[in-house]
């Protein structure tokens, strides 16, 4: 999944890159470097307004905004490059059970220490129909009906988190559908006790995780950004 910031920042890390090979000059690279910036506004402020600072008028930020900037420019969006590539979404929801009981922090701390990233989220009390749409899968299924007037009937929490094999790995922090075989240590293996009040919904493979998303979120709901976190989290020796 490809996020707005990798996008704007792969495309600003070509135009970089391509302009440092076809002129090593850094009076040119600077001239691309300052267009680039251009792009940044809006998209990664802090950047851009380091660029700025680094670019004033002094013969010493000259030379800085060339030697230095523009290759830091190139690093950081090389690095955030290499990250946004492998992260991919999820949708977590806690269900009226698991908001009623209180547990809306202690779910949301064990995905944010594990060095997930939140992109999303919002309190809803979804309608009958709503359910029935995101449970669609399992309308031949007996419990169908209570299902979906179970989770219509009270405040959810929906959710996207980020992060290398989220997915995947969200569902092993959720544990088994069913609360008496999911292990210790998982989200339903300390926190209920039957399947019909396992508290927590968690997207089952990519092609439901996008379906969920799009169905929960709308797409400026969706927040990109880079967590101060991500350099700790991520990375390889
Ligand atoms: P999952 O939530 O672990 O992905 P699914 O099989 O997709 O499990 O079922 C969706 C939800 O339906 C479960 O989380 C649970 O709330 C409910 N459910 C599943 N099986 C049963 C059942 O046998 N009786 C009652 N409710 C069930
Ligand atoms: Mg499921």
């Amino acid at each position: 999944m490809r996020s707005e910031i990798y996008r704007s920042a792969s495309k600003t890390v070509k135009a970089l890159l391509s302009a440092s090979r076809s002129s090593p000059l850094l009076a040119e690279g600077r001239a691309v470097a300052a267009a680039a910036a251009t792009s940044f506004r809006g998209k990664t402020p802090a950047l851009a307004s380091f660029y700025e600072r680094a670019h004033s008028k002094s013969a010493f930020n000259t030379w800085f905004s060339g030697a230095l900037v523009l290759p830091a420019a190139v690093y950081m969006l090389q690095e955030q490059e290499a990250h946004a590539a492998e992260l991919e979404r999820t949708f977590i929801a806690i269900k009226p059970d698991g908001v009623q009981r209180g547990l809306i922090a202690e779910i949301i701390s064990r995905f944010e220490r594990k060095g997930f990233k939140l992109v999303a989220i919002k309190l809803v009390v979804p309608s009958k129909d709503f359910a029935q749409k995101h449970y669609h899968d399992l309308k031949e299924r007996p419990f169908f009906n209570g299902l979906c007037n179970f989770l219509s009937s009270g405040p959810v929490l929906a959710m996207v988190w980020e992060g290398e094999g989220v997915i995947k790995y969200g569902r092993k922090l959720i544990g088994a559908t069913d609360p008496q075989k999911s292990e210790p240590g998982t989200i339903r293996g300390d926190l209920a006790v039957v399947v019909g009040r396992n508290i927590i919904h968690g997207s089952d493979g990519p092609e439901t995780a996008k379906d969920e998303i799009n169905l929960w979120f709308q797409p400026e709901e969706l927040v990109s950004y880079t967590s101060n976190a991500e350099k700790w989290v991520y990375g390889d020796n």
